[in-house]
């Protein structure tokens, strides 16, 4: 693209059609050149918005490391950022956000169908009328005092056959550099956008205009949040929040809830999953994607450092993954993000020391702990715990203040390409070996059990429930539904996603389809401890799964599907008492028939929307339990 021709534009005045450019010396944040009616759209979408929210200026976002490095600086001088020693974190920066925004707002969150039955009893729906009234004074002026970033995105690869663009509008500078890392942002996506293809429309407002010569504040936003999805016109505006998933909308907005609505029609699936390559020691590679729940273990997984000899796993994806059926038969994914904005406490050398050495340096860290050596820190980092530290919120903090030195939900983000073990073609589709469903469950759910076709793998995936963790609003360890890991993400009826889901199965090869397997964790013992070691020792159930793959190894039957025999679990080198194995698999038919009741309960919420083939599926489990007793 010619770049030469750039000019700087004021900002329009409302209603009174785009003031006449002013040709100047290519500008620093100016619009690059394009031409045509699509491109004309854009220009005419970016005025509009901006005659909306009135910013002080508009930047065009080229995606530069020269400016991100400005925008960096910037923020680091308004105190929004703080430089961390680059000795030992070079180029990263530490963000504190204000304390009543440190979480995704689920109860804030909007599906505006054109039809309620659309968004479905799991969502909160809106009239689309009626919230565009509601949410469009919230915007009038609210970028008064600030710079309007105008920023093009690609989830996937920029022209990757399984990629989506967008532009996402903000008042955030710190959103801005977020969108840097999670997503490929720049010019080539305007050219994209410029040749016709389709895009998404994002605008994001952190709602607080400043007055003339009024400070700012080091993070802000507004008390009242709106984060509203528009799936017939593709169109997603949030308000009030500067945080994680309210703020980047190419992440969950788009890729998940959007995104899941065009799939819909498309014939594909938007997932809350990570994605890995299994390389076993005969070297033959397998794919995996798994869907947890928000703070339940994606990232952990997806940065696996098997603890068994000669197995490998390469990073592809922590968060999201497009499934699309190939011409093959075989299910294909994508991971349409760029980079990771993952859960800093728990990570540590002694969990996951990938994502350690992943965040050497180039990361922003949110919410996380300051230690007086300007080097950050977080529970479970390290296994001791500094003296001294500056805690999330900026005030001092020792051992003795009884409080978390980093919120539960802080963050880091960096680019994937940092991973160590990321793979060499990690922005390329990959075919799926399996899929795998877990939650949070101190209880009945055990570590693993196969899904005994693609319809009972299905039922799994739509009866996963979890403890609530500290990623969104809520309280934390109440026991939620949370249908594979979507329930805050799916953007249309969840009981016709479950229709979607065996739809797509249909659509592929029956024996190249991936096997589906329930997965957990987090099973406790009555004592209150993790009855299985987790993070690296995962691996040993991923080489079951591989094996059962490979056809090497049989299962035990159960009313809940297929067992590992436990002979066949490879336990070298770990001490899992005889009494916490048993524990991990036992499966106690009087709870089950208790949870099967609750699966009727759920699905009844969808007034009969959910496809007959699982209730048969439930029917099928109750017989099974009742004749286990
Ligand atoms: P989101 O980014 O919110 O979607 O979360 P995520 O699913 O990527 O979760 P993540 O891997 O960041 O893990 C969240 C928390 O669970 C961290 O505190 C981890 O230490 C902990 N965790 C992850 N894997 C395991 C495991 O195998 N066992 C146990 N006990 N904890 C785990
Ligand atoms: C999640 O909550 O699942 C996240 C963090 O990955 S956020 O991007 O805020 O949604
Ligand atoms: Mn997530």
């Amino acid at each position: 693209m010619a770049l030469a021709d750039i000019f700087t534009r004021p900002v329009p005045t409302r209603g009174s059609g785009s003031a006449p450019a002013a040709p100047a010396a290519r500008a620093h944040g100016a619009r690059p050149a394009m031409t045509g009616a699509a491109a004309e759209a854009l220009v005419a979408w970016v005025d509009e918005i901006a005659a909306l929210t009135r910013p002080d200026r508009i930047h065009w976002v080229d995606g530069s490391a020269a400016e991100n490095d400005a925008l960096l600086r910037e923020m680091v001088d308004e105190g929004k950022l703080i430089k961390l020693n680059p000795e030992w974190r070079p180029g990263s920066y530490l963000a504190r956000s204000h304390p009543s925004d440190v979480a995704r707002t689920e109860g804030r969150t909007f599906i505006a169908s054109t039809r309620e039955e659309d968004a479905g009893p799991t969502n909160n729906w809106a009239a689309p009328d009626e919230i565009r009234a509601t949410i469009t004074p919230l915007f009038e002026g609210s970028m008064r005092g600030r710079t309007m970033y105008v920023v093009p995105f690609s989830m996937g690869a920029v022209g990757g056959p399984l990629s989506h663009i967008g532009v996402q509008l903000t008042d955030s500078a710190y959103a801005v550099a977020s969108i840097g890392i999670m997503t490929r942002v720049g010019t080539e996506v305007v050219e994209q956008i410029a040749a016709g293809k389709p895009w998404v429309k994002t605008v994001h407002s952190v709602g607080a205009p400043l007055a003339p010569g009024e400070a700012d504040q080091a993070w802000p936003c507004n008390d009242e949040k709106y984060i509203v999805h528009f799936p017939d016109t593709l169109e997603v505006w949030s308000f009030g929040s500067g945080y994680g998933g309210n703020a980047i909308l190419a992440k969950k907005c788009f890729a998940l809830r959007i995104a899941s609505v065009i799939g819909r029609d498309e014939g594909w699936l938007a997932e809350h999953m990570l994605l890995i390559r299994v390389i076993d020691p005969q070297g033959r590679a397998f794919h995996i994607a798994a869907a947890f729940p928000s703070a339940c273990g994606k990232t952990n997984l997806a940065m696996l450092r098997p603890t068994i000899p000669g197995w490998r796993v390469e990073t592809l994806g922590d968060d999201i993954a497009w499934l699309r059926p190939g011409d093959d038969g075989r299910l294909w994914a994508i991971n349409p993000e760029a980079g990771f904005f993952g859960v800093a406490p728990g990570t540590g050398q002694s969990t996951n020391v990938t994502a350690v050495e992943t965040l050497w340096g180039n990361t922003i860290f949110t919410n996380v702990a300051l230690r007086p050596d300007g080097d950050v820190w977080w529970e479970g980092l390290t296994d001791d715990v500094p003296d001294e530290l500056t805690d999330w919120q900026g005030r001092p903090w020792t051992p003795a203040s009884g409080t978390p030195a980093a919120h539960p939900n802080s963050r880091f983000t960096v680019s994937a390409g940092q991973c160590p073990q990321i793979a060499g073609d990690w922005d390329e589709a990959v075919p799926l070996d399996a899929i795998l469903f877990g939650g949070r469950r101190a209880t009945n759910v055990p570590l693993v059990v196969e899904a005994t076709d693609w319809t009972h793998g299905v039922f799994l995936g739509s009866t996963i429930s979890s403890e609530r963790t500290a990623a969104a609003e809520g309280t934390v360890g109440e026991l939620r539904r949370d249908p594979f890991a979507m329930l805050p993400f799916c953007g249309y009826n969840m009981a016709d996603y479950f229709g979607h889901w065996l739809k797509v199965g249909q659509s592929l090869r029956f024996d190249r389809a991936p096997r589906i397997f329930q997965v957990n964790w987090f099973r406790k013992g009555a004592d209150g401890r993790f009855l299985w070691p987790g993070f690296g020792d995962n691996a040993r159930v991923v080489e079951w799964i591989v094996r059962r793959l490979q056809g090497e190894v049989e299962a035990v039957p159960s009313a809940i599907g297929r067992l590992p025999r436990t002979a066949d679990l490879n336990l070298d080198g770990i001490d899992v008492p005889e009494a916490d194995l048993e524990e991990l698999f036992a499966i106690d038919p009087d709870t089950w028939l208790t949870e099967a009741d609750l699966t009727e309960e759920f699905y009844a919420t969808f007034d009969g929307r959910v496809p007959a083939a699982l209730g048969a599926e439930l029917a099928a489990l109750r017989y099974r339990l009742t004749h286990s007793r």
